[in-house]
């Protein structure tokens, strides 16, 4: 069977690219079972959508896949409007982070799709081919919501979600071209970048946080060096560690970290890490192994703010960690959140002091958007603060506090942090240190846009 997994919206932010890796997990599931599979990135040739229909034309699938994200949905719903009046023959199926919570509404509101798979998808996706070609019956593939008839049907979940070590590498050489045309960049660093995911879901709940996978699972020190060999013989140097807890489980965070540093490797490395976990040790043992650069989950400035989110850490840890990296050498960047409700313009000030006073290499600062089924959006949804919603006519939901009238009071406030921040003449200093050897022409443009946005 030929299957195209589309990955329709742009990945480019001023820090870089990434690879659409879930699809290449997918890809990678589908093409051992032998189907036929190609993977279009919007991001490799900056592909519009008529260039995405023109391609799956050529391809004529028999299956077309494309992720859905909360804040994507107006998008993927004007382009498989599209594919449907194209005439494609291939089915439309739609999988990822809100499709995995929202398949009832996918379903309904996408007239053009004939099938969502909830959660992980390695292996249902290669049953519901197996049906589409004939083989099996729907009912079997769980995971799937599909119609009959008039109705919705949703197959029980599939669980239990996969041990680790037994998924297969994402397929990176469905992607080849893009990897040799270095569409995948990050700041401060020459060549081609990639991402490793080496756990899935977290033990933590912090309130805002939306996760697809349910169950905590971590991979072996020795399937991800596997992996990491694999990547570097198609002659990457950087990754990125994606998980949002690398350090979680401290002994096996060094014995990676070792593994690595006994290597031939020769990687270097950005990983993402919550501020609670980490000490001087770690950080030894990140920069011996080859990480440049770390980035926090912060959030906030304000204790009242971290206890409501539930984050489970302190003021005094976001500081402490901060400064423990930059003692080790690495380059530290610092998420925070604003907007959370019982934020206040004192709070903020708050946030903005520990950035200033902690001096990251660079922060990100994100108004707070309330991912549908987190703990955060059912409050606010009770509470008769939440504005919009989550739809495809209605798109980019957000939380009324009770001194902003409008979602811009807040972006502002965005807008002001930054400026202050990207005005600091040290903080700038340290920064443009951090990637002056290491920025080739597409990343001093992405910068400069960056600066001339924020910080005039
Ligand atoms: C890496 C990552 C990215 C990367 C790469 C994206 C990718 N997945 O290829 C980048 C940085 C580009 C990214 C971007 C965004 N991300 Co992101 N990202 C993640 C992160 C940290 C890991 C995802 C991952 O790769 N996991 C491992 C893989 C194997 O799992 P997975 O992605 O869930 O994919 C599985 C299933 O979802 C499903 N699946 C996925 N795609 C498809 C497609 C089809 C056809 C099918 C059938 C199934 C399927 O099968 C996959 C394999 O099991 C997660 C947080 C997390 N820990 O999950 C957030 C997360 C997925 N991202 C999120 C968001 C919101 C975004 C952005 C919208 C952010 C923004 N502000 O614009 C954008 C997406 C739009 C865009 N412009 O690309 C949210 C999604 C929440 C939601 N309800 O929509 C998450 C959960 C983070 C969070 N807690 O808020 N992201
Ligand atoms: S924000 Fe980070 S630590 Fe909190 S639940 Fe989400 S992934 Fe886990």
């Amino acid at each position: 069977m030929k299957i195209a997994l589309l990955y329709p919206y742009t990945k480019m932010s001023a820090q870089g690219c990434n690879p659409p890796i879930s699809l290449l997990y997918i890809g990678a599931s589908l093409k051992q079972s032998g189907n036929d599979v190609l993977v279009i990135d919007k991001d490799h040739g900056n592909l519009s959508n008529p260039d995405m229909l023109e391609k799956l034309k050529d391809y004529s699938p028999d299956l077309i896949g494309l992720p859905i994200f909360a804040n994507t949905l107006p998008q993927a719903y004007e382009l498989v409007n599209q594919m449907v009046s194209a005439g494609f023959k291939g089915r439309i199926l739609i999988g990822g982070p809100h499709a995995s919570i929202r398949p009832q509404e996918v379903l309904e509101d996408f007239s053009g799709c004939d099938y969502v798979l909830r959660g992980e998808a390695e292996n249902s996706i290669v049953k519901l081919a197996q049906c589409i070609g004939g083989r099996k019956d729907f009912k079997s593939v769980n995971g799937l919501s599909y119609r009959d008839g008039d109705r919705v049907v949703h197959n029980p979940d599939a669980s239990p979600e996969m041990d680790l070590d037994r998924a297969l590498f994402p397929a990176r050489e469905l992607l080849s071209d893009a990897y040799a045309k270095k569409t995948y960049w990050r700041i401060g660093t020459r060549g081609t970048t990639d991402v490793i995911i080496t756990s899935r879901g977290c033990p933590y709940n912090c309130n805002f946080c939306f996760k697809v996978c349910k169950k905590f699972r971590m991979r072996s020190p020795e399937n991800i060096i596997a992996e990491l060999t694999a990547m570097r013989s198609m002659g990457t140097r950087s990754v990125h560690i994606m998980d949002d807890i690398f350090a979680y489980d401290k002994a096996r965070c060094l014995r990676v970290l070792g593994m690595i540093k006994n290597s031939e490797l020769g990687m270097e490395f950005k990983v993402r890490a919550r501020v609670d976990g980490i000490d001087e040790e770690l950080l030894a043992a990140m920069k011996e192994s080859g990480v440049k650069s770390i980035v926090y989950g912060v959030e906030s400035g304000s204790q009242d703010i971290l206890d409501a989110m539930n984050k489970r850490t302190t003021v005094d840890m976001n500081y402490r960690a901060i400064t423990l990296a930059k003692k080790a050498g690495l380059q530290c960047y610092a998420d925070v959140l604003i907007g959370y409700p019982g934020e206040t313009p004192e709070s903020i000030a708050k946030t903005e002091e520990l950035l200033l006073r902690a001096r990251p290499t660079a922060i990100n600062v994100s108004v707070m958007y309330p991912l549908p089924d987190t703990a955060v959006y059912n409050q606010a949804k009770a509470s008769g603060i939440l504005r919009d919603d989550w739809s495809v006519k209605n798109n980019d939901a957000w939380i009324q506090l009770p001194w902003a009238r409008t979602k811009n009071d807040l972006y502002e406030f965005k807008r002001q942090i930054l400026k202050r921040y990207l005005r600091n003449p040290v903080i700038v200093f340290n920064a443009i240190k951090s990637v002056l050897f290491n920025i080739d022409a597409r990343q001093l443009k992405a910068l400069a846009r960056y600066f001339l946005e924020y910080a005039i």
